[in-house]
């Protein structure tokens, strides 16, 4: 079949094989590229260097086609709007393959399908894709080139809104060719658009082959293949392989007055407040004694046993993808800052007066005279608290794509070759009764444990129904490149490696009271939190041991400054053994669930608990 292609498109090819020859000499990027055009059928194909010439060349393309929009110079410099078609506005899960050789090695959680069965049913869906359109062939590196945590992908798409995304959310150029040489060892995605057709939407990996295939979407997760697909789903895979972890987690630094820097990493499923935490400006009191905190990431953690025994971790990505409404100068002014040059939003309000953008939560002067993210005329008028998701300006999965370097608080060790020592792993969910505020586990195994039976209401970053809560373990339900059940193992066998491994916790912002209400008022007050958290890895604080874990003694949580009782605290850190009783039966369904390969230790825990509950 390939070769079929190759033959009737050989004349053609030699005119479009110059344009990448000239880029690289790897043979494997070369034949690769070459069967995935003669599939494609793409009219050009254009190699992406990472210059400024490039990308400006092709945003002005964007903006002729309407792919793109150009805001307002003066208030929004380099800024661009993007609207995706209308069923294209989150992640599928449901149309998110793992095809490993057998079912058994993606595991239960993950859907799978025979790899040359989905193939071939791809290269169906992709033959003459591109054709009257051009691929763009894009070299990137998810890490600092050169550093031993990166690795190399190549992206071919035909959406330059990937290309633009792309060249924000990772490093991009002709040095990644340089650093990948001659060598095969690199991860190959292909996207084309198609015809955005929901019923034919694939995003699929092949861990074996090192190779991601995305169809028919135009949106975030799907098409911006370095990011969920290569760094979470391929990266995991290849941990697994090579003795370190791809975790879906944000790296802070806690700086305290003596100017010492504790590195946290937390792990919370998606729209559950990772870039919010990672951003955090402490409150006012904290903030005159000299407390800071540093992004190093929001999303995604690369994590390695350093030679002093510690874990070390990397933010594999250059930029943020992160969710638009909410985001406010009171609820994270560090994001708010990143998105004001340099940033493309997608599915938010374009506000025509100012040519800006808008979203719920911005602030409380929605724009007059306004087109909402499905393109239609839209005003505050429209907007109906009891149907927000039909009424709403922007769609409640709506991003900006903005530049790390573009954060006020991006931590100084961005792009440091060896990442940031980790202090505390902390877990954390949306949970509306059950968690507390904050607890510890006993140990690594615990804490692997705690991980494992992580649950979380569901949110429109994904797909399907919002608020249900359902297990997410390690907020990487979506996103196992394998079988749960031997990710589990290698979190329990990564535990025995690290001579110093980071102290384990679970927090929950998302406590509400009998009339729905958030207790905890979360945000920068979540530097509370984390300050405890430092202070028990740093034995500095002692607390109560419950059925769950350690939970802090309501006094050792700093209220000062804080509209809230103690009483409150005492209430949020309540651990009710009922409904943990309840959730342990869900628990065991789950396991239940992930089937077969749920590790020993994982029983043990879980019978552990059970028994402290009483
Ligand atoms: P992804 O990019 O999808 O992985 O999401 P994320 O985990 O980075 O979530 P993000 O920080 O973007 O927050 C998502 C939503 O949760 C936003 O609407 C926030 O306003 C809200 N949120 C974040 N932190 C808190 C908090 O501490 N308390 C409350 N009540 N809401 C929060
Ligand atoms: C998430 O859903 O966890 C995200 C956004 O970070 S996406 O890139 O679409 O996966
Ligand atoms: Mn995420």
């Amino acid at each position: 079949m390939i070769i079929y292609y190759i033959a009737k498109y050989a004349f053609h090819f030699v005119n479009l094989l110059k344009e990448i020859m000239n880029m690289t000499n790897n043979k494997y990027v070369l034949s690769w590229i070459e069967e995935m055009a003669a599939i494609t059928k793409p009219d050009k194909i254009v190699w992406i260097d990472g210059s400024e010439e490039q990308a400006e060349a092709l945003r002005a393309e964007a903006c002729s086609t309407g792919e793109l929009q150009k805001l307002n110079e003066e208030i929004l410099p380099n800024c661009y709007l993007h609207r995706t078609a209308v069923n294209d506005v989150a992640r599928v899960e449901g149309r998110t393959f793992i095809c490993t050789p057998t079912k058994e090695e993606a595991g239960n959680i993950n859907n799978w399908m025979d790899p040359a069965e989905m193939y071939e049913k791809l290269y169906k869906l992709y033959t003459g894709a591109m054709q009257g359109r051009t691929m763009y062939v894009i070299p990137y590196s998810m890490g600092v080139v050169g550093s031993d945590f990166a690795k190399y992908g190549i992206e071919l798409t035909d959406s330059i809104y990937v290309v633009l995304n792309m060249l924000i959310m990772t490093r991009v150029g002709t040095n990644v060719l340089e650093a990948l040489g001659d060598s095969p060892d690199y991860i190959k995605g292909l996207h084309a658009k198609a015809d955005i057709d929901e019923e034919n939407r694939y995003i699929v990996h092949f861990p074996q082959d090192n190779t991601i295939m995305s169809v028919n979407s135009g949106y975030g997760g799907n098409v911006l293949l370095g990011k969920k697909c290569f760094a979470l789903r391929i990266a995991s895979y290849l941990g697994r392989k090579e003795g370190w972890m791809a975790e879906h987690m944000l790296i802070l630094g806690l700086e305290n007055p003596e100017g010492e820097i504790k590195y946290i990493s937390a792990a919370f499923p998606s729209a559950c407040g990772k870039t919010n935490l990672a951003m955090l400006i402490p409150p006012e009191i904290f903030k005159k004694q000299g407390y800071k905190v540093w992004c190093v990431g929001d999303d995604i953690a690369w994590l390695r046993v350093g030679k002093d025994g510690r874990l070390w971790a990397v933010n594999p990505e250059n930029g943020f993808f992160g969710v638009a409404p909410g985001t406010n100068d009171k609820s994270n002014p560090n994001a708010l800052a990143t998105t004001m040059r340099d940033t493309i939003f997608t599915n938010v309000v374009h506000d025509l007066d100012n040519n800006t953008v808008w979203w719920e939560g911005l602030n409380d002067n929605p724009p007059a005279n306004a087109i909402d993210w499905r393109g239609n005329p839209w005003d505050i008028s429209k907007y109906d608290k009891a149907n927000k998701a039909a009424t709403a300006g922007a769609h409640p999965n709506s991003r900006f794509t903005a530049l790390a370097k573009n954060c006020p608080c991006i931590s100084s060790e961005f792009d440091s070759l060896t990442g940031v020592p980790i202090s505390a792993i902390v877990f954390g969910g949306r949970r509306a009764k059950t968690a507390p505020l904050v607890y510890q586990s006993f140990n690594w195994q615990h804490g692997a444990f705690v991980g494992s039976i992580m649950a979380s209401e569901t949110t429109a970053a994904a797909a399907g129904a919002v608020g249900v809560v359902r297990r997410d373990p390690m907020a990487m339900r979506p996103f196992v490149g394998y079988n749960m059940g031997d990710y589990w193992k290698h979190w329990l066998d990564m535990g025995k490696v690290i001579p110093n491994a980071p102290k384990i916790f679970h927090v929950n912002w998302f406590r509400t009271d009998a009339d729905g209400h958030f207790i905890w008022p979360g945000f920068g007050d979540n530097m509370r939190v984390l300050n405890w958290i430092i202070d028990r890895c740093e034995d500095k604080v002692d607390a109560v041991e419950t059925a769950i874990g350690y939970v802090p003694k309501a006094e050792d949580i700093n209220i000062e400054g804080l509209d809230i009782s103690l009483d409150t605290i005492r209430e949020l850190l309540t651990v009710d053994v009922e409904s943990w009783k309840e959730d342990v039966q869900n628990i065991k369904e789950f396991y239940a669930l992930v089937g077969d390969h749920v590790p020993a230790e994982m029983y043990e825990e879980l019978a552990a608990l059970e028994a402290r509950l009483g």
